[in-house]
């Protein structure tokens, strides 16, 4: 990366499982960088990572890390958010956060940019980036929903440790090894590190993500919910989730059933719909066994999508399976599109 005219971007959380991506990630898009700013906790201050052959040194997040700043990427949890946001906006900062902090403040927008771009204009220094399961779910949908409209959606997820940060990534890894080691383990992380209850991931499948709410929801499973509704703008939509972890590194896979407004339509005309609409690839070919799986959408910036089918006892009711990296569309690659919508509409100072 070569020193040039550009903007100065800050990475928050840059040594996490996320932050990794959203530094890959604006190297990859070529975004025009002026100065890079790594943040990350005490722990990691000092540490020295190679950016495109470059040497960076991490430095600890403080309000003064914001000084000159034009774009503050945040993946370092809601508290840092919380805190550290308000302190980058004060000094100038547009700040792009992929927690869940700032999400349904109402006057923050939430934002996939192939759904709904033109919120950013309505930004107060903070957007936020949308739960990983919900954007790969939006940008699937949304084409349906504005061509066909959109009355209910049950969605079934099959995500990856990867949502969970780099130590559940590690936790997966080492359990499988132990375990076929015929050796002890002992889980520390997942499902949710600050719950009560660990249990094995490897060979399993766990239906907890994040907390448990008091309606019996999850806190995946609520965002899901809300998330979608307010992206869309939607609030009459009938939406519910069930948000289940699998011992798979990275992908999210999504059991998406949902039910259009009126339209006498066939499966077909679905995914000729899908097959042009942004950010989407369709694969979906049952006599040739192609369909999306998360192990061929590692790196990829794109929501795979393919199983489309037509239910067979309600006329205006569908099925599909959505795929996407989660680290990627899921988190680093939407906030950096959204950062690149930000100076394609000139909302960056
Ligand atoms: P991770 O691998 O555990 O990394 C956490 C990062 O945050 C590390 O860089 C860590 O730095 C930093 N950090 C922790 N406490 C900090 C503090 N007090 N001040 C500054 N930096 C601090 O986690 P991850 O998977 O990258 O996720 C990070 C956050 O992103 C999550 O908490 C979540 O809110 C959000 N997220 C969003 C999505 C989404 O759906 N869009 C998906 C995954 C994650 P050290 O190296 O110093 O510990
Ligand atoms: N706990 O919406 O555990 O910030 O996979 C995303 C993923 C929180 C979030 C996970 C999580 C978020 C997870």
């Amino acid at each position: 990366m070569k020193e040039q005219n550009g903007y100065h971007i800050a990475v928050v959380g840059a040594t996490g499982a996320v932050g990794k991506q959203m530094i890959q990630t604006l190297i990859n898009e070529n975004f025009p960088i002026r100065k890079l700013t790594l943040l990350s906790s005490a722990r990691s201050a000092g540490k020295k990572v190679d950016v495109d052959g470059q040497e960076y040194i991490i430095t600890e997040a403080k309000p003064e890390s914001f000084e000159g700043v034009d774009i503050a990427l945040f993946s370092a949890g809601g508290n840092v958010s919380k805190e550290l946001g308000p302190e980058a906006v004060k000094r100038g900062a547009i700040v792009v956060d992929n927690t869940s902090a700032f999400r349904m403040d109402p006057n923050t927008p939430l934002v996939v940019p192939e759904v709904n771009e033109a919120e950013l204009h309505q930004h107060n220094g903070i957007i936020a980036n949308p739960n990983c399961s919900t954007i790969q779910m939006v940008v699937a949908l949304e084409p349906i929903r504005q061509r066909f409209g959109l009355k209910k959606v049950i969605v079934s997820t099959y995500q990856a440790v990867s949502g969970a940060g780099a130590a559940a990534v590690e936790e997966l890894m080492e359990q499988t090894q132990s375990i076929l080691n015929g050796q002890a383990y002992d889980p520390k992380i997942l499902p949710v590190k600050s719950d009560k209850n660990h249990y094995q991931i490897a060979f399993n499948a766990i239906p907890q993500i994040d907390m448990f709410q008091d309606n019996g929801y999850t806190f995946e499973e609520m965002k899901m919910i809300n998330e979608t509704k307010k992206i869309m703008d939607s609030p009459e939509l009938q939406i519910s989730a069930t948000c289940v972890r699998l011992p798979v590194a990275v992908g999210h896979s999504e059991s998406v059933y949902f039910e259009i407004e009126s339209g006498d339509i066939s499966a077909n005309d679905i995914k000729a719909l899908l097959k042009d609409a942004p950010g989407i690839v369709l694969q979906d070919d049952p006599e040739n066994q192609l369909y999306p799986m998360p192990a061929n959408c590692v790196g990829k910036n794109e929501v795979f999508v393919g199983r489309i089918r037509k239910d067979l006892d309600e006329d205006l009711g569908f099925h599909m399976w959505v795929v996407s990296d989660n680290l990627l569309k899921g988190a680093a690659w939407n906030s950096v599109q959204i950062a690149e919508s930000l100076v394609k509409l000139g909302l960056v100072k």
